[in-house]
């Protein structure tokens, strides 16, 4: 299966390390994406956290990555980014380089609050880009609950 990344998972952004986790499955990287449709991609919450919303024509074509992978990467996938309670896996098609069009899964902030709507919307992700929004780790959350999920949730979903 195909999944589009746009976020941490990126090469080089800081959940990429969890692609080379064998023992979680394979990947095949097949190269940049952009989304067919415009979505908003926001970085929200204290700790900087990017959410493409699913606001189909509001925003921006999104760039992002291409991965080929197994069922077992999916799973892992799926288990980092809490799908389908925090973020939900949905397919979307996807132009890659070579011009193809593609449905990749792709990780989407559902019941969102309304006022993500009113932050910038980006075109692609990087952690260290010029707005100055380094994403927080898990591991350096500063909550009371563990990595610091439920507080998220609560700042950016109507839950
Ligand atoms: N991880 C997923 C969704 C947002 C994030 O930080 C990704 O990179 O696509």
């Amino acid at each position: 299966m195909k999944v589009f990344v746009y976020g941490t998972l990126q090469r080089g952004q800081p959940n990429s390390k969890l692609f080379d986790n064998t023992k979680d499955g394979h990947y095949k990287y097949l190269g940049v994406g952009v989304t067919v449709k415009k979505y908003p991609l926001v970085i929200a919450s204290m700790f900087n956290i990017p959410f493409m919303l699913p606001v189909e024509g509001s925003g921006n074509n999104i760039r992002g990555e291409v991965y080929e992978v197994d069922e077992r990467m999916l799973e892992a996938l799926d288990g980092l980014e809490r799908h389908p309670v925090f973020y939900r896996r949905e397919m979307i098609p996807v132009t890659c380089e070579d011009g193809c069009v593609v449905e990749c899964g792709c990780y989407l902030l559902f019941d969102f609050r309304k006022e993500l709507l009113e932050l910038q919307f980006y075109d692609s992700y990087d952690s260290n880009g010029s707005h100055n929004l380094p994403y927080v780790l898990r591991s350096e959350r500063k909550t009371n609950d563990k990595d610091g999920i439920s507080t998220v949730m609560s700042l950016v979903k109507n839950i």
